[in-house]
């Protein structure tokens, strides 16, 4: 049995095929790795099956998968997954965009326990080198679309990713297109993802196989991701779907411990109106951060913030921010584009409440590495 199979998905690639094995397999003599290593190629026309019917004569472990029909990257990387012989399965190109050097320490992260372990372009660390501005746009859109899915996964359209064997083997994979991580994100059963950044060298041989085609069935992959994670409540999206409307709930009960509290200090208690309301403000974000500690955000179990005062220290820094947003957005709306002030305070409070939810998210019930 094998430590991991490595699964290169080609087309075309008689001009880089035979140094991604040699650099896969020097890596693998290198850390001690009995790894597989398996193309699945789409009948390429030019010499990449040839190429490597011949390095198997001399590499047992090598295997090659010619498919005839439904041609893609991702049906052939679920090919892959079929035809694997390990419990991990680790997904690169073949045109040496994706460091080889990174194979032991991915291997070792899934060892570790996580259940994915992603090479990350979008996170400190990593890069893409060499990109024209038309590829960058083309995949900011295309991350930031993922991201909306799977908001702690930079990097959620990689294509250079290790799995475990359990995540992929029951899920309802539909492959298509390019972008099979979001596929394996959406669908597969995974508790812990890892991102490890690197940087990413645009091919220096053979030819892109990009096209507008890829860019619809990208948007359709999008929705049918977000429509199963509607009828599987279960999984990671809609746990994020549930926290974003407790976090709106928990917004509105706040409206109403201000409101409650101005018009009794202010009215009964006879504060004045500048007095009477920073108490009110502040109670309300008191009662905000209570309710979200322990309703909304109450399965994050390790936070990287492990102090609860630590937490209301960011809440209230961010809840501060988030009324400056409303209170520029309004005033700016009203001033300058003479928007009504009523529908420029509901922009406002809808910018503020974006803000306030990614940013505690993000940073003050963050899950601890
Ligand atoms: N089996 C199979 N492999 C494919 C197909 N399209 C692309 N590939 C392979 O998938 C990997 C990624 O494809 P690339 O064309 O490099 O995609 P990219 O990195 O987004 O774009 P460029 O590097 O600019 O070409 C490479 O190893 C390709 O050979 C396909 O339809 N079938
Ligand atoms: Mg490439």
């Amino acid at each position: 049995m094998y430590d991991l199979t490595v699964i290169i998905p080609t087309f075309k690639e008689e001009s880089n095929i035979g140094t991604i094995i040699e650099s896969v397999d020097a890596v693998f003599s290198r850390n001690s790795i009995t790894g597989e290593i398996l193309i699945v190629d789409d009948n390429s026309p030019d010499r990449t099956i040839e190429q490597v019917r011949e390095l198997q004569k001399t590499k047992p472990h090598l295997s090659l998968v010619v498919r005839t029909d439904d041609p893609g990257l991702s049906q052939s990387v679920v090919e892959g997954f079929r035809r694997a012989r390990s419990d991990i399965f680790l997904v690169m190109d073949a045109d040496l965009s994706h460091p080889p050097a990174l194979l032991p320490v991915m291997l070792a992260e899934i060892r570790a326990g996580n259940d994915l372990v992603i090479g990350s372009r979008y996170m400190e660390g990593g890069g893409i080198k060499k990109w024209p501005l038309k590829r960058r746009i083309i995949s900011m859109g295309a991350t930031f679309l993922g991201r909306l899915l799977f908001p702690e996964i930079h990097d959620p359209v990689s294509g250079f990713f290790a799995v475990k064997r359990s995540v992929v083997e029951h899920a309802p994979l539909r492959p298509r297109g390019y972008k099979i991580l979001l596929e394996v994100l959406g669908k597969g059963t995974w508790q812990k993802a890892k991102e490890i950044p690197f940087e990413f060298v645009d091919r220096a041989t053979g030819s892109s196989k990009l096209g507008g085609r890829t860019i619809i069935e990208y948007a359709e992959q999008v929705i049918d991701n977000a429509r199963f994670s509607w009828n599987h409540h279960e999984c990671i999206v809609w746990q994020e779907w549930v926290k974003l409307f407790r976090f709106g709930a928990v917004g509105l009960s706040g409206i109403i411990v201000n409101e409650g509290v101005l018009i009794y200090l202010k009215g009964y208690v006879q504060f004045s109106l500048p007095v009477a309301s920073i108490i009110a403000i502040e109670l309300s974000i008191m009662s905000n951060f209570i309710l979200n500690d322990t309703w909304t955000f109450k399965t994050e179990q390790q936070h990287a913030m492990p102090h609860w005062w630590q937490r209301l220290l960011s809440f209230q820094v961010v809840s501060i921010g988030g009324a400056a947003i409303n209170f520029i957005i309004l005033n700016a709306l009203a001033a300058f584009a003479g928007i009504d002030y009523r529908i420029a305070n509901l922009l406002g409070i809808l910018v503020a409440f974006a803000w306030n939810f990614w940013v505690n998210r993000r940073v003050t019930w963050k899950k601890s590495e």
